[in-house]
């Protein structure tokens, strides 16, 4: 039996903490190999394996179905604080090789036992700067190819601090799934501090935002830090929002300082009651102990897995995006969800001169000013010709990343700028956009990176002949990119946005009379045949080459027949859309008129 098929019988216990157990068998500075390594559990392996086998066995004994090995900081950048960075592939396998024999013996046909390849969070937080991502995938990926050599059953990111740095463990993982050709179960756990979020300020939901994309996990949880009492809101959440099972190991309660010592208060009766309620209620799939919790602790837990069932869950999912503290769902209610156009250096004069002058704080302002003016996400392009736009993206992403609450949106025609840029997102991105004009060549760049980093991305209504201009063309367009981003690149339908672009109706050009009317028909049509993808229109451009007034006017109506058509999105200057009714009546039924072709007279500019 694998370990997800146990998952689907009955509720999965993992074992208690280790460092609570290494630290009562009072360990000399001889038995970790000297006293530079005194405190370097991961070292035990090699110095007194025999201390790393005890705590496997009690846990065995006491009825634990899955071990995590001693590796929690077996990764070489932890490793380096002892000097021992180049054992991170060692030790790792060692530890995974240790835990598999012992799991082995007390495996039975009935009780099958497991091991958890232990993956802590570092010393570092990415979104910090403390690390690139490239450095901190790096060091993971040696620490796990060693736990997965070494015959590791699953991985278990765990005691996550900043999303950053789980998607630099999760970008690892994939990496070493191809190198070795074998795919384990990935758990996901993160940790809510007291305040109520992970330490980089993430609310559960941007958690789970930013995790739920990835096919690779296959458990969402959250352990350390408190115990179930702290946990319970938090596990109430997941439970009602994540499709995929959850996982929950709770300290033996809020430690306590006793002496210098933390002190962990929670009896094994008390963490299996408040256990036997995440399981038998909210629906968690897999329990455990993390600080404080000992054998007698896990020895209730598995007693109570063998007779209750995890509840049934009602799930609602809602597609969305999330910043590094809060997620921006792609259904508002009202429509539209409000995409702020303005950090885009071709779209704003001010953010164009702020960026020039490399002032990435400036443009952070111009991005705090549009959340004031009640954005839901921003779109954040800093192309310009001559200057290196990479740079310009990490410099201004690496602010945006921890200063702006908003969802970013990443507007950006090159590949290099759009993988810097989710390189230094914790969030969940969406890349803006992909479109079908050199065939599939910027899908198959785009896309990889969409799933490598779990963003979602808006498409455009383009192909080989150019720019759509019909209703059907553009449903057409949108039905082949469906068709190649869900069946070939392993997107959902739910990832997609549409963007039926729409030419302006500000040129008095006579070719694209009709171009408003089939933006918006073509939107009618799309969500009827696909309710699962969403749509999204870069409003303003309906207006290019209009004095400012009536751009206002026919932003705000054109918005207002589109929302009716069933758009979703709308990336706009969110502080200038009007509502119908604060539009005059002249400006009004003249805006109707342009958008739908009912004109009188010959030149749009003459009339506005
Ligand atoms: N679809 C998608 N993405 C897009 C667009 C789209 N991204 C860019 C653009 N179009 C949407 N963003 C803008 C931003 C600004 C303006 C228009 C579209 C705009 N700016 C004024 C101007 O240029 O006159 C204001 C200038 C200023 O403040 O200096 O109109 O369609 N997917």
């Amino acid at each position: 039996m694998t370990f997800l098929e146990l998952l689907r019988e009955r509720p999965i216990v993992f074992d208690g903490a280790t460092g609570t157990h290494l630290q009562t068998q009072n360990l000399t500075a001889d038995d970790f190999g000297g006293e530079e390594y005194a405190g370097c559990n991961e070292y035990l392996v090699i110095t007194k394996p025999s201390a790393v086998e005890l705590v496997h066995k009690d846990y065995l004994e006491a009825g634990a179905d899955v071990i995590e090995t001693d590796t929690f900081g077996s990764m070489p950048i932890v490793l380096a604080e002892y000097n021992l960075e180049h054992l991170g592939y060692d030790l790792s396998k060692k530890a995974a090789e240790l835990a598999a024999k012992i799991a082995k013996e007390y495996s039975t046909p009935s009780k099958p036992r497991f091991v958890a390849g232990s993956i802590g969070p570092t010393t570092k937080l990415p979104s910090l700067g403390h690390i690139t991502f490239d450095a901190m995938r790096e060091t993971y990926y040696t620490q796990m190819l060693g736990l997965l050599d070494g015959g590791a059953d699953l991985f278990c990111i765990e005691t996550s601090q900043d999303l950053l740095q789980m998607k630099c463990a999760l970008a690892a993982a994939m990496d070493v799934f191809a190198e070795r050709k074998k795919q384990l179960p990935i758990v996901t756990s993160v940790t809510i501090e007291t305040m109520g979020t992970m330490l980089m300020g993430t609310e559960i939901g941007a958690a789970l935002t930013a995790l739920d994309p990835y096919d690779i996990i296959s458990l969402i949880g959250m352990n350390c830090a408190t115990g179930p009492k702290e946990m319970e809101e938090n596990v109430r959440f997941l439970a009602q929002n994540s499709t995929k099972p959850i996982f929950c190991m709770p300290n033996a309660g809020l430690p306590e300082n006793v002496g210098g010592v933390a002190h962990y208060h929670l009896t094994p009766a008390e963490m299996g009651k408040w256990m036997t309620h995440f399981v038998s209620d909210l629906g968690v799939s897999v329990i455990g102990g993390c600080c404080g919790t000992t054998k007698d602790h896990i020895a209730t837990l598995s007693s109570l897995s063998e007779t209750i069932r995890s509840a049934e869950r009602q799930v609602t999912w809602t597609p969305a995006a999330s910043s590094i503290y809060s997620p921006a769902p792609f259904d508002m209610e009202p429509a539209p969800v409000i995409i702020g156009e303005r950090c885009n250096t071709n779209g704003s004069k001010k953010f164009r001169e702020l960026i020039l002058a490399e002032d990435y704080e400036g443009a952070v302002n111009m991005a705090k000013e549009q959340t004031k003016e009640g954005a839901h996400m921003l779109d954040l392009c800093v192309a310009y010709v001559g200057r290196d736009e990479v740079r310009d993206m990490r410099e201004t992403m690496k602010i945006f990343n921890t200063q702006v609450t908003l969802p970013v949106v990443i507007d950006s025609t090159e590949y290099p700028v759009i993988e810097e840029a989710l390189k230094l997102y914790a969030g969940r991105a969406i890349i803006n956009s992909i479109n079908l004009e050199d065939g599939e060549e910027r899908m198959g760049h785009v896309l990889p990176l969409c799933k490598r980093y779990g963003a979602a991305v808006i498409a455009l209504t383009i192909d080989e002949q150019g720019m759509t201009k019909t209703r059907e063309r553009k449903v057409e367009v949108a039905e082949r990119i469906i068709d190649l981003s869900v069946n070939k690149y392993g997107m959902r339908e739910e990832d997609l946005i549409f963007d039926t672009l729409t030419f302006t109706l500000g040129s008095g050009d006579e070719e694209f009379r009709k171009a408003g009317i089939e933006t918006i028909e073509a939107i009618r049509l799309l969500k009827k045949l696909h309710p699962k993808v969403r749509t999204v229109l870069g409003v303003s451009n309906i207006s290019f080459g209009l004095n400012p007034h009536s751009r206002h006017v026919l932003n705000s109506v054109f918005l207002h027949y589109a929302i009716e058509a069933g758009l979703d999105m709308a990336i706009v200057h969110s502080g200038k859309i009007m509502p119908l009714h604060k539009i005059d009546e002249k400006g009004r039924k003249l805006a109707h008129e342009i958008i739908f072709d009912e004109r009188k007279w010959e030149a749009v500019t003459k009339a506005a």
